[in-house]
């Protein structure tokens, strides 16, 4: 009597270990797509009187990435309607900003701070791909 409870014990806890092993094979995937959403690639952007270093960029369609903007000089704008981003980008400090693009196409980004003379033709483009 005492061998079988300590055999339904054993069973018990094989199930109980097949179970955990199977659920974690089942869990990992999506634990590894959500750090990849969690820490999204870093590109580092410069604006100065009147442009953008780079001034072309290329992201994947669907994958978030965080812009890390910064200026030389003088506050300039970043923005862009298909790409869901506008912020304003202070000398002096970083501003971060997560743009997960959701169509593949070229876009534009602009400066819509106005900054001085050339500030009409302070753009950048990105590039989307599939
Ligand atoms: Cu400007």
């Amino acid at each position: 009597m005492k061998t079988m409870i300590i055999k339904n014990k054993m069973v018990t806890a094989t199930f109980l270990a097949v179970g955990f092993a199977i659920a974690l094979a089942a869990v990992t995937p999506k634990t590894r797509l959500a750090r990849a959403d969690v820490n999204p690639k870093v590109i580092e952007i410069t604006a100065k009187k009147f442009e953008f270093t780079p001034n072309e960029i290329t992201l994947k369609k669907g994958e978030p990435v965080i812009l890390r903007l910064t200026s030389t000089d003088r506050v300039h704008g970043f923005m862009s309607k298909p790409l869901k981003v506008d912020t304003d980008i202070a000398a002096g400090k970083t501003t971060d900003v997560v743009v997960r693009p959701d169509t593949a196409g070229d876009f534009t980004v602009i400066c819509d701070h106005y900054c001085g003379i050339g500030h009409g033709n302070m753009k950048m483009k990105v590039t989307v791909v599939e």
